[in-house]
């Protein structure tokens, strides 16, 4: 599949951002919305090693939504400075995900600044952590917020679709993941997932990336990196319908999978096909 290669812009005002971006729903890289970050400088492999080394860390892997006991349970832990080594010099595909900040580390919080591009910014931030070559699943964000997610040190991409794609995209009910792998899809497995059209961002130090509300992304790490992720929800509605997914995630795909394992991930991925299988003829 082609994707198409999201916009970069610089200097932009919040008025054109909301006409060309936000009101009808497209990604796009702001150049500049970190420039004046002290995290732009200041945060780095070494920086929060020096800090936070001696933290032991929830490590997350491929294994993530394998259905039994570990369904969406870390895979190991590890002692944070020896990950920021791994992950500073060699490939693996552990990731430490969802690092809450305002809960385990505030200070950072004064290392970066609310944007002003829009209204309704949330207070929470999350930070996420990657080795080269690791990769999280295809998934939209299942609070509905909009994401600005910036990246520090080094490089990834992120493949993004549009809400409308989600029967393309084999989503699996009762969740806001797929099983689909962008980077090798199994088009036997897949077929709808050709008339998917996805776009690509590659991101790199200093560079935000805009998510808009309910878009899908699936995130490779070229290198060894990792990104802040603010968040903007600026509609009571999609407030509301984020608290319904989390209770629906939570409750019935979380309790059926601790029932019904296996058989419960194969009745997810027998729906998603179905109605996958409609928009094939
Ligand atoms: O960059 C990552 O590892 C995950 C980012 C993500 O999924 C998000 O910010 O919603
Ligand atoms: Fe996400």
């Amino acid at each position: 599949m082609k994707f198409q290669a999201v916009d970069k812009v610089s200097n932009i005002s919040g008025k054109e951002f909301h006409e060309c971006y936000v009101k009808p729903g497209k990604p796009v890289i702001f150049e500049d919305l970190a420039k004046d970050w002290p995290a732009s400088d200041l945060w780095s492999f070494e920086y929060f090693r020096s800090r936070y080394g001696h933290w032991m860390i929830p490590m997350y892997d491929k294994s993530y939504h394998e259905p039994g006991a570990g369904y969406m349970k870390p895979a190991t832990y590890k002692r944070f400075g020896e990950y920021l080594d791994i992950i500073e010099h060699e490939p693996t595909d552990l990731r430490f995900h969802n690092f809450q900040i305002m809960k385990e580390a505030p200070e950072l919080a004064e290392h970066y600044h609310t944007p002003r591009i829009m209204n309704g910014f949330l207070k929470f931030a999350l930070m996420f952590f990657g080795g080269k070559d690791s990769t999280l699943n295809l998934h939209y964000d299942i609070d509905c917020s909009h994401v600005f997610l910036t990246h520090f040190q080094t490089r990834k991409k992120l493949y993004l679709f549009s809400p409308d794609q989600s029967e393309l995209l084999y989503h699996l009910p009762f969740t806001n993941h797929s099983h689909l792998d962008v980077l090798q899809p199994d088009m036997e497995e897949f077929p709808a997932y050709e008339k998917a059209r996805g776009m690509v961002a590659d991101i790199r130090h200093g560079e935000t990336l805009f998510i808009p509300k309910l878009w899908w992304h699936f995130v490779h790490y070229v290198e060894g990196g990792f990104s802040l992720a603010l968040r903007a929800n600026d509609s009571v509605a999609t407030k509301a319908r984020g608290l319904w997914n989390l209770v629906r995630l939570f409750t019935v795909d979380t309790g059926m999978n601790y029932l019904a394992g296996e058989s419960w991930k194969k009745y997810k991925e027998n729906q998603a096909k179905r109605n996958a299988s409609r928009l094939l003829v």
